[in-house]
Formats: structure tokens, C-alpha cells, sequence
């Protein structure tokens, strides 16, 4: 991917590393980044992903096996994963849902955040 932000990230995502909020967000308003959230209709607790790649999900990402809502600001794309490493079923959104149906609810372990 190329990268539109700058910080270097496509390095770190060849290497496998785990990349944090911190990584992206300098001159990215908050509201206009992707925002996963533990339970259904956007609730609970939540966190905003930078474009980057997820390969596992740590608490900082809410966590593993527990994203059940997602909030896709226009012009991002978010894919989600049932398995690390972007292994497993995929779901591709361009637009918010507010309930994961039982295929990735309480299943999402890796995520793509791609700026379209
Ligand atoms: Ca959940």
C-alpha cells in the first residue's frame, strides 16, 4: 500500500509489528477515522484505527474475539478478519454497521484500515 500519511508505517507492517493509535493520528481529525466498538449500535468501550494494518488486536484495539460494531467514516475502508494475520473469513465495509451478524460477531482477531 502506499502511504498517504508519512510516518513510515509500510516498514513496520512488513515486519509484522503491531501498530498503535499514536502510529497515525497526527493531523487526522478523530471523527474521520474508523472506530471499532465491543458491543452492538456502537457502544461500549471503543478505539479509533488509524490506516494500517492490524495483524492481532490487543486491548488497545479493544481487544480479540470482541468487536461487534463498526463506525466506517466515508472515503475509509475497513476489513475485518476471524483469524490473526488477515487469516480466516473477511467482511469488507465502506460504511458504518451497527451489529456484526454471527459470522464476526465477537470473532474479529485482525483488521485492514485502508484510506480509499
Ligand atoms: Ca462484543
Amino acid at each position: 500500500m502506499s502511504s498517504q500519511l508519512g510516518f513510515g508505517f509500510e516498514q513496520r507492517i512488513r515486519e509484522g509489528a503491531v501498530l498503535t493509535l499514536s502510529d497515525f493520528m497526527d493531523g487526522i481529525p478523530e471523527s474521520q477515522v474508523p472506530r471499532v466498538f465491543e458491543h452492538h449500535d456502537f457502544k461500549g468501550r471503543s478505539a479509533e484505527l488509524g490506516a494500517g494494518t492490524y495483524t492481532v488486536l490487543t486491548d488497545q484495539q479493544v481487544g480479540d474475539n470482541i468487536i461487534s460494531s463498526v463506525r466506517v467514516p466515508a472515503g475509509w475502508k475497513v476489513s475485518l478478519f476471524t483469524d490473526p494475520g488477515l487469516q480466516g473469513r473477511s467482511l469488507v465495509l465502506t460504511g458504518d454497521l451497527a451489529r456484526l451478524d454471527g459470522e464476526f460477531d465477537d470473532k474479529v482477531s485482525s483488521i485492514k484500515v485502508e484510506r480509499n
